[in-house]
């Protein structure tokens, strides 16, 4: 059994290594901003497998919605998580080794017919924690009205780019 200190989180984020943290922070930093409670664990797919098939296995009875799973190199760790649950699984490949995060990126998109994992961009938490909340907004008005709030941020902050520029005649239209 795996042992949490608070049940009442909804997102599970779990990492293949400790390197991999700051990375994965990301999608705990915009959950947190969301107001989504998320816990953040650390399991191998290959050093402690078991660990992790036990986080898996647990994580619906233990309340999360959602696993966000990010590893780097030979990346097995979303999809291991995927194979022993079907809560959506959100995989991150991280950067990094030789082939700087490519190979993570093939390993985690490139699953099995019947058990996905929903990968976003390399080293993109972000996204996985904004793709989380989507998903917890189908069913709770509260994280879709904080979602809609962050897309008029971002909408603003290009009219605010735009405006600037604009406004700086950094260059002119030459009439052709
Ligand atoms: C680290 O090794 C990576 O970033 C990754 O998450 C981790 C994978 O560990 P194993 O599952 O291969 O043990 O360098």
């Amino acid at each position: 059994m795996v042992a949490y200190a608070d049940t009442n989180k909804r997102v599970l984020i779990v990492m293949g290594s400790a390197s991999d943290r700051p990375v994965m922070e990301r999608a705990a930093s915009i959950l947190n901003k969301l107001k989504v409670d998320v816990e953040m664990r650390i399991a191998s797919a290959h050093r402690s497998p078991e660990f992790a098939a036990a986080l898996s296995r647990e994580a619906e009875d233990n309340g999360f919605a959602i696993i966000i799973a990010g590893a780097g190199l030979a990346a097995h760790l979303p999809g291991v998580l995927a194979a022993y649950t079907t809560l959506p699984v959100i995989g991150v490949p991280i950067a990094g080794g030789a082939l700087n995060g490519v190979d993570s990126l093939y390993a985690i998109v490139q699953m099995p017919k019947g058990v996905p994992v929903a990968t976003v961009a390399i080293d993109g938490a972000h996204n996985a924690g904004i793709l989380a909340a989507q998903m917890l907004a189908i069913a709770d008005p509260e994280v879709s009205e904080r979602l809609q709030e962050y897309r008029r941020k971002l909408a603003a902050e290009v009219v605010a780019a735009d405006e600037e520029l604009a406004l700086s005649r950094e260059f002119e239209f030459q009439p052709t």
